[in-house]
């Protein structure tokens, strides 16, 4: 890839969601370095810049789901509902962009086609809509959920009516009112949106493929007073959701729920009567055996049969043929109750699938559907999607879509053999999507300032990871998975909603916790596993372990960067 352009920069981050946000103000404010983030919406925000359909919610808890890094952005700013909405959080992203003076620089309405390292300039070329740009370090915040998917079905152009997906709903909204609606797609985007929505249409048809298990939010607002206890422990809590399994605190397991000695129905009861996903953490082995996760599974198929009225409906609703967690619990607002209302209607297309849409709507065995909207809540393609999007090159011209042909492979989900000076926030092989978010993007974000501010105090301008330190982060990662039962549902986790997607278990099964001490582990040791200076290829040019004795800094960022920025308030 060749280009004339010499815009140039200490750093490129990818994505402006809450990834890039923190990148670009770590890097920018916090090592002085010279920054731009590329970003393909008008606004900061990420996934709640897209994701606006009707419901849309958090499902970690407001107070867990936000930023800890500055102790005045948390004191200034107040929740105002456990689960906090889109909206609420897009704005919460607005006003850390306005805080921090983020969007200067910030190219938005602009996306990022393809970057090449250029190995003799030891730089990367990015080239976007708008132009191109080099700079020494790309650092990726694509967002887990961003390439957001609608499945090929034949005659989906003669569709006469609306055609939206709940990832890139229109900015102005859609009117419900007296339409026919069909929705696609029952996980974590569709149960959310059937409530929303179906007090307006005159009908909802739901076409089911797979049940999804889905436990009650119990929404509330948080009142002051509750909100000034929170702020009291506030400190507490988030250090403890940085050493937990994942990324907030719940109640703690009670044990095993095989344990004749416990109240196992209780404790459901009560997790179930509070609300949210803890109610997957109520014993410790759910998610490892099998005769422990019927429990909860049974449990929560009970609460089904109990809720919808129809027996056939409530039966169809019932997940039956994977262990509850293994593909992304939800955690809704009256879902169920919802196909209590004599205008939803549920239709299985487990074993008939959508045969095609027509003019008027969705066809399943041979019975056409007339709709006037037709709503896909059918998911993303999660962790990849966003990165093959992309035309992305390392070293000796691999392609990462090549590298990872038989699924991802990362060192610790920050860095990708052969692809030197690239980071991946949240990136494949990390807990990401298995954890509170936010939390996860704090510590990756974290973690790579003080690489890079140990690479500049050494002088160093090269770095990428090693293929051994690769290999054994994967089989790590797969070992974590395989000793759960997360490889037994045909989840996005695995790439299973993807036709022909390689099935690969991809994020970090271990725990943010347990996760944060091995990168810690690795910043101590001098950051093994990564190799500094140019390699030529297959021969490393200098291995860095901990025998590396510590250089006289040479170049820090505050004495390249532009001297002139200033610091932000932080
Ligand atoms: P999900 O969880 O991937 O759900 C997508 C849904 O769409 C799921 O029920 C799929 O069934 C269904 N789907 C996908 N393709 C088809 C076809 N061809 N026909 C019928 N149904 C289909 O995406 P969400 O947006 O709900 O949630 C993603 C995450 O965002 C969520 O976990 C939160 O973290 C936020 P399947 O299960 O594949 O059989």
């Amino acid at each position: 890839m060749k280009t004339q352009n010499q815009e140039r920069h200490d750093a490129i981050v990818i994505g402006a969601g809450f990834g890039g946000m923190y990148a670009l103000h770590r890097l920018r404010d916090g090592l002085g370095m010279d920054v731009v983030a590329i970003e393909r919406g008008s606004d900061v925000g990420g996934t709640w810049y897209w994701n606006r359909y009707p419901g849309a919610r958090c499902d970690a808890e407001s107070i867990f789901y936000s930023y800890s890094f500055d102790p005045r952005l948390q004191a200034d700013w107040r929740w105002s509902e456990k689960y906090a909405t889109q909206p609420e959080i897009l704005s919460y992203a607005g006003h850390v962009a306005d805080r921090y003076g983020l969007r200067r620089d910030i190219r938005f309405d602009t996306e990022v086609t393809a970057a090449h390292f250029d190995e003799p300039a030891n730089e990367w070329l990015v080239r976007t809509t708008s132009g191109d740009i080099r700079a020494r370090f790309l650092i990726t915040a694509l967002g887990c959920l961003s390439a957001s998917r609608i499945p090929s079905f034949d005659g989906i152009d003669d569709f006469t009516g609306q055609i939206h997906h709940t990832g890139r709903w229109p900015h102005e909204g859609v009117d419900f009112r007296g339409k026919r609606v069909a929705m696609i797609g029952t996980g974590s985007s569709g149960i959310q949106l059937l409530p929303a929505i179906a007090a307006d249409c005159a009908h909802v048809t739901v076409f089911q493929r797979t049940p999804s298990y889905s436990v009650p939010a119990r929404n509330r607002t948080l009142g002051p007073n509750e909100f000034t206890r929170i702020r009291a422990v506030y400190p507490h809590l988030r250090a403890d959701a940085r050493k937990s399994a994942g990324g907030q605190v719940t109640a703690p397991p009670i044990g095993s729920a095989l344990s004749g000695d416990t109240d196992i129905l209780g404790e459901l009861d009560q997790r179930w009567a509070e609300g949210g996903a803890s109610f997957l953490g109520a014993f410790t082995d759910t998610l490892v055996d099998e005769r422990a996760n019927k429990i909860s599974a049974d449990y929560v198929r009970e609460r089904i049969k109990e809720t919808v009225a129809d027996p056939t409906t409530a039966e169809l609703l019932c997940p039956k043929d994977y262990p509850i967690g293994t593909k992304r619990i939800c955690v809704d607002t009256d879902y169920y109750a919802t196909y209590n209302r004599d205008h939803v209607d549920l239709v299985d297309v487990s074993t008939t699938p959508i045969e095609r849409i027509t003019a008027e709507g969705p066809t399943v065995d041979g019975t056409v559907y007339p709709v006037d909207v037709i709503i896909f809540a059918t998911g993303f393609d999660a962790m990849t999607g966003a990165f093959e999007a992309v035309d992305i090159r390392g070293r000796g011209g691999m392609t990462l879509r090549d590298a990872w042909a038989a699924g991802p492979r990362t060192y610790l989900g920050l860095a990708v053999h052969r692809f030197p000076n690239m980071f991946t926030i949240t990136g494949p092989g990390s807990p990401s999507v298995l954890s509170n978010v936010i939390v996860s993007i704090e510590q990756h974000v974290e973690w790579i300032a003080d690489y890079l501010t140990h690479l500049a105090e050494l002088g160093i301008t090269r770095t990428e990871a090693d293929q051994d330190a690769q290999d054994s982060w994967v089989d790590e990662v797969n070992k974590v998975a395989d000793a759960t039962l997360y490889t037994k549902g045909r989840s996005w986790y695995l790439g299973a909603n993807v036709p022909g997607k390689p099935r690969v278990f991809m994020p970090y099964a271990g725990g943010v916790g347990a996760y944060r001490q091995r990168c810690d582990d690795v910043a101590a040791k001098g950051y093994p596993g990564f190799t500094h200076g140019a390699v030529p290829d297959g021969r490393p040019a200098t291995t860095n372990t901990a025998k590396d004795s510590p250089r006289p800094i040479a170049q820090s960022y505050r004495v390249t960067a532009n001297n002139t920025r200033q610091r932000s308030s932080q």
